[in-house]
């Protein structure tokens, strides 16, 4: 029920932002007459940005969570044109890009209501590439082929290359969704090469700098935000150990492996081991040496242990999903493959919600 969860929340947030039980008491009357009135409620500012900095604090998942605190929020609740909600979003992408040097934000639009259509976006990231089934193959991240191909069938189409940039969908309730190209100037992306190897740039290999998650929901005191992008900086093996390596995704440690002379015949050479190793370098290279945020992971679990450690301080129940929290290179490297931790989810949260498309 709404009002239960609205008092939980109240109570905790009101707590942690150092305000009185009597403040906390009286907000939660207000909100009890709101509900009464209107079967919902709206947050104040302060609450929504404690909120979405509470959840994710509460990302079991995420190995960034002592940053925590410093999440910049962006209170876009009154937008409800498709125009308007654009505009937002490319303001977003602008401030947090901030020439490389990025700024975790979550934007967050209009709550779910009965008597108002929802706000999605299409998306799963604001800035991904395409993905393109042809006679040799998939063309570009095969991750995006359901997506690119809704995008092509609302009439947009992509110049065909690896790295084609998708349209920004925006849909309000089930009216007809609407795209816009994303502006060249607020897409930056970093080329790959690498510390040694000469060749490696000849591979004309890229990703973008930051990744802004569109398709989760944010639940604060029991009001769904259904349109709440966020994001925060990578960590290297996200795209040097997964996007561009993944077999079912870029698929590129045989060409790597290929270009090093490695042994491909048998699997005891470690020419895989090897090839992500030099990819995760050119990528922790490439970013650095541009000057766009980046995290190794080593570095990520060494910051993560530090948030471990202030959560106990504060006394406040710490949960984590090991399986998503180990970094996919060398994990036992890192002080979390070591440990257990309690994946129960505590709110507020950022939650999976069913896709917008299909
Ligand atoms: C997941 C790192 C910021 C919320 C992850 C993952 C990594 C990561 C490595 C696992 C992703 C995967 O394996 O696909 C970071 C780093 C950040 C950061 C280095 C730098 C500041 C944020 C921010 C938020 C957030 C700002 C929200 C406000 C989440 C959530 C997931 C996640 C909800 C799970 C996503 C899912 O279930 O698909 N993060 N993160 N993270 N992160 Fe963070
Ligand atoms: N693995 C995905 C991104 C998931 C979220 N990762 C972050 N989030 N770093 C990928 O595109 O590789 N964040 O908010 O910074």
């Amino acid at each position: 029920m709404i009002l239960n969860e609205a008092e939980k929340f109240i109570r905790t947030a009101y707590y942690e932002l150092n305000k009185t039980e009597d403040e906390a008491e009286q907000r939660i009357a207000e909100i009890r007459n709101e509900i009464s009135e209107s079967g919902s409620y709206h947050h104040t500012f302060e609450e929504l940005e404690h909120g979405a900095r509470m959840a994710w604090r509460n990302s079991n998942r995420c190995i960034g969570r002592l940053f925590w605190e410093s999440l910049t929020v962006f209170d876009q609740r009154n937008l409800s044109r498709e125009e308007d909600i654009r505009d937002a979003v490319f303001s977003h992408l602008d401030y947090t890009t901030n020439n490389g040097k990025i700024r975790p934000t979550i934007t967050v639009f209009r709550q779910e209501r009965n008597d108002e259509p929802t706000i999605r976006f299409w998306n799963h990231q604001i800035i991904r590439y395409a993905g393109y089934n042809t006679e040799n193959g998939v063309l570009g991240d095969p991750a995006s082929l359901e997506l690119t191909r809704a995008c092509e069938e609302l009439g947009w189409k992509g110049e065909g290359t690896r790295f084609d940039v998708l349209p920004l969908v925006i849909q309000i309730g089930s009216e007809a969704p609407k795209w816009y190209e994303i502006p060249r100037d607020l897409v930056l992306e970093v080329p790959l090469r690498h510390p040694e190897y000469e060749w490696f740039a000849e591979l004309g290999l890229k990703w973008y700098g930051v990744p802004l998650i569109s398709d989760m929901m944010l639940e604060i005191g029991g009001i769904q935000y259904k349109a709440a992008p966020f994001n925060g900086w990578y960590m290297g093996t996200e795209i040097g150990a997964r996007n561009l390596a993944d077999e079912f995704r870029y698929n590129l440690l045989p060409e790597v492996a290929e270009r090093m002379g490695l042994n491909m015949k048998k699997s005891s050479s470690l020419w895989k081991d090897r090839a992500i190793i030099e990819l995760n370098a050119s990528v922790l290279h490439s970013f650095n040496e541009d000057q766009v945020t980046i995290v190794d992971h080593h570095t990520a679990a060494s910051q993560f242990k530090v948030f471990e450690d202030r959560e106990k301080e504060k006394e406040r129940k710490m949960t984590g999903d090991w399986t998503w929290l180990i970094p996919p290179v060398s994990p036992a490297a890192t002080h979390i493959f070591h440990k257990g931790y309690d994946n129960e989810m505590q709110k507020p949260i950022y939650l999976s919600q069913p896709k917008a498309y299909q």
